[in-house]
């Protein structure tokens, strides 16, 4: 007889030839991809052709379950949540796959029997990059937990046949290379060709009347788009259920191209080909200036548009009129980049469907909700007026419309306030003219969050203060949350095992059972196996290190961890002091005791941020000199690890023993690494910023090492006309100095110039104010480190109160709050059921 690959019983569904999950079926449907799909055969096969092999083997059996969900909604005509995000930033897609089907651990087996490494394999996925950061990485997290609550979603975005830049560190610069993740193929999306849609652009509009002698206006547009489908299933964990992620690639409409060819202009159709494509070629980096980047624009709503107009097919198959438009769907607008859709699915009921402005306004409302995820105020979005009417003409009428009703509304509640209503208008006027696209989510959303308690008062008392004073019941908070099955199940397999064999692995999907460590905390035994863990972990990391950077680095040292996207707010600068701050120490007195410690740095800087690039060369530089002074005698390390991703995430996660999470107050909505780390037991110092707060709520103010001014205290020194010369004195100074004097950079006195007199006459983000503060933490973080129990005991409490910063949690807020979406049972159907 067969052998199950695997033992759990939830595993009873019909299987059929290639969804058997015994070992057998499996290697031998291994080595029929390898043929059959990808025609190799082991002597000519690449570690890329077994991994393809492999996904296809996992792929096969997500596809019953794909089905069988994509059935029953379509059935049920089930309620919907479409997650509306120009970034999905899903990282690797084969590991998580296994782990949520419960395979991991027999595909692994099966796999190493087979003789082949399946680590390796599983580094071999170019790993969609299809975001910048924590907005896209949320999206992402999103995604698996709607579909582990078995609540029916869509995620609606775009396939950018380059995502992320891949940054490599070039003499202790950042250097960008293109991410080619198509290059070998995708195997685990679809395409769908077949339900591809046509999205205009430019021209101008007319008013007409309709064969009923109805007021009408026609778009007559001068370009038109195809927008073709891929699909990716995004399973559940442990579940039937497989929702899908729905992503569009932009290509020529063929049959507008055939008017260029019979005009014989066969170079002019193939560049009208190449603009076409040209619209999911990129995804932007965010920090950049995109102020009139058409391009961007044009993106936002290629996918918004096809994205709406492929909802409107889903009702038509389900035989939903439009009128019930939000009763199916409810759309959740990631940030303000889909935000035009607010404008596109009032177009589309008005014009294409003939629905009553007042009715079809209703409809949009009802539809959607609108997550802030940045307070920047650089990074709100306006719109040049005429690059809008130039792209857009048909949406710039309507937001006019939207607006002058809107701001009757606004006129009648606050009566001569003409102030209030110009800084309310949808409309920019303050000189150049710009449409607003937060006011536009606003007004045409039922509700409003922020991702963080503190975040989202700081959207009601500043960014949105108007529209919260004219609609307060529509504001509220969505805290974020991380899914534990890739940031804990999946990238830290020996604390889950750990874990598991004690308080069972229910926790999973109901991370509040961490709760239930506490307890073993008190326990010895149990401390020495979780540092155990930790060290295994840092083992594992060092080696990573050693291969990336060619750097040794001890597992024993305190491995001290900054990983996120690089930016001034973010402050890995005041990170760099205090470790040239540590070094002066040392270097003045070489006897001095300190904890050894190893200061990790990675993440990417927008390629024209170019602060934010010396930043990080500050980083490798100071790195250079103290990683081979003899007098540092190993005791302090310095290691950027290039190229921070998701995939190198899972490695660094759990590894840390500390995180940093030291924004200004006042500036990080929320941030999302800050609760891998505490998830994997790192302790954190940290600001009173974002959700740090809650975090440091939770496992309690005794296990966080906070430092900093708060949000009030930043506002109120700013106020006051901050000087950062006046906190230069001591050793902050004798820093500065040694950065200045060219010591990190051979000598050159003019290289960090720009940063450390930005620093010295500005400070914008008050790095020398909260210097000591932070320099005193640390010093509480060393001296907490030597006693490695006590250090045990608060790394557990961590871990174990970190239940709420699951995304499952933030999902069922959601669902329950904004979304009103029930969860839909799914059963496993066989090919024979779905014949009939
Ligand atoms: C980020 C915020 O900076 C971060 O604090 C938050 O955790 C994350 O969104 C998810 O809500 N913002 C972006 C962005 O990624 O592009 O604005």
């Amino acid at each position: 007889m067969a052998t199950p690959l695997v033992a759990v019983e939830h595993r009873t569904e019909p299987q059929d030839e290639r969804t058997a999950l015994t070992k057998e079926a499996f290697q031998r449907d291994f080595f029929n991809n390898l043929f059959y799909i990808l025609g190799k055969f082991p002597t000519l096969a690449t570690k890329n052709d077994y991994y393809q092999a492999l996904a296809f083997v996992v792929r096969d059996r997500m596809l019953q379950r794909w089905i069988s969900t994509a059935a029953a909604y379509t059935k049920q005509g089930s309620r919907t949540v479409a997650y509306f995000s120009a970034e999905f930033l899903m990282g690797p897609h084969l590991g998580n796959n296994l782990v949520n089907l419960g395979i991991h651990d027999e595909v692994r087996k099966a796999v190493t029997e087979l003789g082949l490494d399946f680590n390796e394999l599983l580094l071999e996925e170019d790993e969609p990059g299809l975001g910048n950061g924590g907005l896209g990485r949320l999206a992402a997290c999103f995604i698996e937990s709607l579909a582990t609550l078995q609540i029916p979603s869509l995620g609606y975005g775009i396939r950018y046949e380059f995502g992320i830049f891949h940054q490599e560190i070039v003499d202790g610069w950042q250097t960008e290379r293109t991410d080619k993740w198509l290059r070998f193929g995708n195997p685990w999306e679809i395409p769908r060709p077949e339900w591809a849609v046509h999205v205009k652009l430019g021209g101008y509009t007319e008013p007409y009347r309709d064969e009923f002698y109805r007021h009408r206006v026609r778009w007559v547009p001068d370009r038109l788009v195809a927008a073709v489908p891929y699909d990716t299933p995004i399973l559940g964990y442990h579940t039937n259920t497989a929702n899908t992620l729905r992503l569009w690639k932009a290509e020529a409409p063929e049959s507008f191209d055939f008017a260029v060819f019979n005009r014989g202009d066969y170079y002019g159709a193939v560049m009208q080909k190449v603009s076409s494509e040209n619209l999911s070629k990129v995804l932007y980096p965010n920090d950049e200036q995109l102020q009139g980047k058409e391009l961007r624009l044009s993106q936002q709503y290629f996918f918004v548009s096809a994205s709406l107009q492929d909802m409107f097919r889903i009702l038509k198959i389900q035989k939903i009129p439009v009128e019930r438009f939000h009763e199916k769907f409810a759309a959740q607008l990631n940030d303000t980049h889909p935000a035009i859709a607010v404008a596109e699915l009032m177009r589309l009921l008005i014009d294409e469907n003939v629905v009553p402005w007042e009715q079809a306004w209703d409809i949009t409302r009802r539809t959607f909700a609108y997550t802030n995820h940045t307070l920047l105020p650089e990074a709100l979005e306006c719109w040049p007026l005429p690059l809008f009417a130039k792209l857009l003409p048909r949406h710039l009428e309507i937001i006019f419309e939207i607006n002058a009703r809107f701001l009757d509304e606004v006129r009648i509640r606050f009566y001569g306030d003409e102030e209030r209503i110009a800084r309310m208008s949808l409309i920019d006027e303050r000189g150049e003219r710009y449409v607003r696209m937060a006011h536009l989510a606003c007004v045409g959303s039922h509700a409003i969050n922020g991702v963080a308690e503190l975040h989202s008062e700081l959207l009601k008392q500043d960014v949105l203060r108007d529209f919260y004073e004219l609609w307060p019941t529509r504001f509220g908070n969505k805290t974020n949350g991380v899914t534990p099955r890739r940031w804990m199940a999946l990238s830290n397999p020996r604390l889950t095992k750990l874990v598991s064999s004690h308080i069972g692995d229910e926790w999973i999907t109901d991370l509040s059972q961490l709760r239930r460590l506490e307890p073993l905390a008190e326990d010895a035994g149990f401390r020495q196996q979780w540092l155990d863990v930790k060290r295994a972990c840092k083992c594992d990391f060092a080696a990573v290190a050693l291969k990336k950077t060619g750097i040794t680095i001890d597992p024993d040292s305190l491995f001290d961890v900054q990983v996120k996207r690089i930016h001034e707010y973010k402050r890995q600068h005041l990170n760099i002091l205090h470790v040239v701050a540590l070094y002066h120490r040392l270097r003045s007195n070489p006897n001095v005791d300190i904890t050894p410690r190893t200061f990790i740095f990675g993440g990417k800087a927008a390629p024209g941020y170019h602060i934010a690039k010396l930043i990080i060369k500050l980083i490798t530089s100071v790195g250079d000199v103290v990683n081979r002074d003899p007098a540092v005698r190993d005791r302090l390390k310095v290691v950027f690890l290039p190229n921070f991703n998701v995939k190198n995430g899972q490695r660094i996660y759990p590894a840390a023993d500390l995180s940093e999470q030291v924004s200004t107050a006042g500036k990080e909505a929320s941030g999302t690494g800050n609760m891998k780390f505490s998830m994997n037991g790192a302790l954190t110092i940290g600001t009173m910023d974002g959700a740090n707060i809650e975090i440091r709520e939770e496992v309690g103010a005794e296990n966080f090492f906070l430092f900093g001014l708060t949000t009030p205290e930043v506002g109120a020194l700013k106020a006051s006309g901050y000087n950062p010369a006046n906190y230069l004195d001591g050793e902050l100074k004798e820093v500065v100095e040694l950065i200045r004097s060219g010591f990190f950079s051979r000598g050159d006195a003019e290289l960090f110039r720009p940063l450390i007199d930005g620093l010295v006459h500005h400070d914008p983000y008050l790095v020398f104010a909260d210097f000591d503060s932070y320099s005193k933490a640390q010093q509480q973080v060393s001296a907490a480190y030597q006693d490695r129990d006590h250090w045990a005991r608060m790394s557990i409490l961590n871990s174990a109160r970190s239940g709420k910063f699951s995304s499952d949690r933030t999902i069922r807020e959601y669902c329950d709050d904004i979304w009103k979406a029930p969860a839909v049972p799914i059963r496993l159907l066989t090919q024979e059921d779905v014949k009939v």
